[in-house]
């Protein structure tokens, strides 16, 4: 069911120790919750201990998911090294931010993740970019691993797999994603709630905060670039994952760019193409990273000067 990717030293991993810690990147989203709350879930019923520790409390959108409540959040100081360490949905050991420092030079480490830029930072690596989610991951080790999936590991799985694929929408969906699906609706995942927790409802001030960088919508390069802009105050309403997805609806529109001012003079720029642009390259330029196309990255400079800088990057590199 996946020929290119080898579990077996994932597995050894799971096996060989007995009280692990799991993270995963700052501002953690939708797969990279659900597939930490999945594993714990599945250590769990083979009797091992697992907490996780992630930058942030996870947004109000991801509240639903069985377990979100014991994940605890580093809250800064010295902390003793973890001797086991599971970093699933983050490319390398900085994304996961303060909660690096959980990771000791002796700690052993599972990657696991299916980020085309992972560094291969584990002790074991479970790495594919072919994979939709982590979570999909996740799910094949645990096949893999021969441990059944209770109604409540089926729900955070399809639950992650589900926001990575945009609704098994996106071109990462493989035919297996869709098998896997299916088997987690069978395994008692609620297909039509996670839906509408995940995409269909939205407390108002998200749908107000929409509405604010829909006002700010701007269009370049021929409008082949649709740019959107949050200020600091716009983003006490949280962290929106999905408005950039608005100005790639527009017909014609290669890349659609969201900047959102994190901290006075912060700004941390999400980025979605249609195939034709890599954005990952884009971010890279910035120090950044993520999917061809999706992809993010943070720069420390005025609006202006980050917008200017982003519509460099970019412009070459739309088809002629
Ligand atoms: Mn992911």
């Amino acid at each position: 069911m996946l020929p290119s990717v080898d579990t077996a030293a994932a597995a050894e991993f799971l096996r060989a120790g007995d009280d692990f810690l799991l993270t995963s990147h700052v501002g953690a989203d939708g797969d990279a919750v659900a597939s930490c709350l999945a594993l714990q879930r599945l250590l769990h019923r083979q009797g091992k201990q697992a907490r996780i520790v992630l930058a942030e409390v996870p947004a109000p959108r991801y509240r639903f998911l069985t377990g979100v409540e014991s994940i605890a959040v580093r809250s800064g100081g010295e902390v003793l090294p973890a001797a086991w360490a599971v970093v699933l949905d983050a490319p390398s050991l900085a994304r996961t931010g303060p909660v690096a420092a959980h990771v000791g030079p002796h700690t052993q480490v599972l990657n696991l993740d299916h980020h085309p830029d992972n560094r291969r930072f584990g002790t074991a690596n479970l790495v594919s970019a072919e994979v939709s989610s982590t979570c999909e991951l996740v799910y094949h080790l645990a096949v893999a691993m021969g441990q059944a999936i209770d109604a409540e590991t089926a729900a955070a799985l399809y639950a992650g797999i589900l926001f990575d694929t945009g609704g098994f929408r996106f071109s990462l969906t493989t035919a297996t994603t869709l098998e896997v699906g299916a088997a987690l609706v069978r395994a008692g995942a609620d297909l039509d709630r996670i839906a509408e927790r995940l995409f269909s409802s939205k407390p108002l001030p998200e749908v107000l905060q929409l509405r604010s960088a829909l006002c700010t919508l701007a269009l370049y390069a021929g409008d082949r670039i649709a740019v959107m802009y949050l200020d600091h105050a716009a983003m006490a309403a949280g962290d929106p994952e999905e408005v950039v997805n608005y100005g790639l609806m527009i017909e014609g529109v290669q890349v659609a760019v969201l900047v959102r001012e994190n901290e006075p003079g912060q700004h941390r720029v999400s980025l979605r193409s249609r195939a034709t642009v890599d954005v990952a390259q884009v971010a890279a330029q910035f120090g950044g990273g993520g999917h061809r196309r999706a992809a993010g990255c943070r720069l420390e400079a005025p609006r202006d000067t980050v917008v200017t800088q982003l519509l460099a990057a970019i412009e070459p590199r739309l088809p002629h």
